[in-house]
């Protein structure tokens, strides 16, 4: 949920809203030079090579032609925006320098096309960036300086947060972004779930957790698009995400650096939460770019439920 601006005459622009948020004049740059970017990402998504790239990442991951160019659009602006000193992106093997010089300089990780597999069956998919002070990415997510996603669907929208609240800007016909939601809020608990990984590989607790949800009459919202899943229970201020560590794979999916810190941010400063299952997302200190977490993002009571489930403290074991 997020109030709705006033219908005032002229509509709020990106850089023109930065400005009024009492940051600094680099971290309004970068954020608009992030914005910029994703123009020529949608484009790309709308008109580009659904094929396959014949490259690899550092997952071992097949690469799509749109994984490689996204990444090279997202990789080309950072490095030009004059603000920033490291990159790191979901695509590329190892961290990519800009610069030695860290001062006054930002650290960009960034999944440049997430759930790109799904652009060829036509579903809505994103770009996931996490913005650090200085040359350091392998802090805890906490002391990121802002975080933002673009999720390109059947309309292109952002969605940020430099700690000051949430705000969901669209992109209009001129491709401009303007503010449609401002200081989204999450409700204390909610009706939807979006339960990623296979369900005959969930541990007994998590297959205790999800009876749990569809008990209380959760409704099972999942695309396969992490930007698109977040930003339903993110905006609609319901639900929870949940790819947990599965039978076979204890860490779970998701990558710590790419997908869950800048989406862990938003939504705990929406008023929701983050969690391993025994640790806040935000408070954990990564081992590598690559690390992966099993993660459970959401309404805080909700996610608070799945401590408990977890920690066998939810008196059903
Ligand atoms: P791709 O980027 O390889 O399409 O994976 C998308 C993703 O990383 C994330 O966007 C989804 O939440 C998750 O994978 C879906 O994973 P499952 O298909 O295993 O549920």
């Amino acid at each position: 949920m997020g109030k709705e601006p006033g219908t005032t005459k002229f509509q709020v622009d990106f850089r023109r809203h930065l400005r009024d948020q009492n940051i600094s004049g680099n971290l309004v740059h970068l954020l608009c030079e992030i914005a910029e970017a994703s123009k020529y990402v949608i484009n790309a998504v709308r008109t580009g090579d659904l094929g396959v790239a014949g490259t690899s990442n550092l997952y071992g991951e097949e690469q799509l032609a749109l994984d490689v160019l996204s990444d090279r659009i997202m990789r080309k602006r950072l490095m030009h925006s004059g603000v920033v000193c490291n990159i790191a992106s979901e695509e590329m093997d190892e961290i990519f320098q800009v610069t030695s010089n860290p001062q006054g300089m930002f650290s960009v990780a960034y999944d440049p096309l997430d759930g790109s597999s799904l652009v060829d069956v036509n579903l809505a998919v994103g770009t996931i960036v996490g913005i650090y002070q200085g040359a350091d990415m392998l802090q805890p997510g906490r002391r990121m300086v802002g975080a933002v996603y673009i999720l390109y669907g059947p309309r292109v929208s952002l969605v940020y947060s430099v700690g000051k609240g949430v705000y969901e800007f669209t992109m209009n016909q001129l491709m401009e972004f303007t503010l449609t939601r401002e200081d989204i809020r999450m409700k204390p608990s909610g009706n939807i779930y979006a339960p990623g990984g296979l369900r005959k590989k969930y541990t007994p607790e998590n297959e205790r957790y999800l009876r749990y949800l569809e008990d209380k009459g959760a409704k099972l919202r999942y695309s396969g698009g992490f930007v698109p899943d977040i930003n339903q229970i993110l905006l609609k201020g319901n639900g929870i995400f949940l790819y947990p560590a599965l039978t076979d794979t204890p860490q779970g999916k998701l990558r710590l650096l790419f997908e869950l810190n800048p989406m862990a941010y938003l939504v705990e400063q929406a008023g929701g939460a983050a969690t391993d299952g025994t640790t806040p997302i935000l408070d954990l200190t990564p081992g590598g770019y690559d690390q992966r977490s099993p993660v459970y993002i959401g309404c805080r009571d909700d996610v608070e439920k799945a401590r408990e489930f977890l920690n066998g403290n939810d008196g059903t074991a």
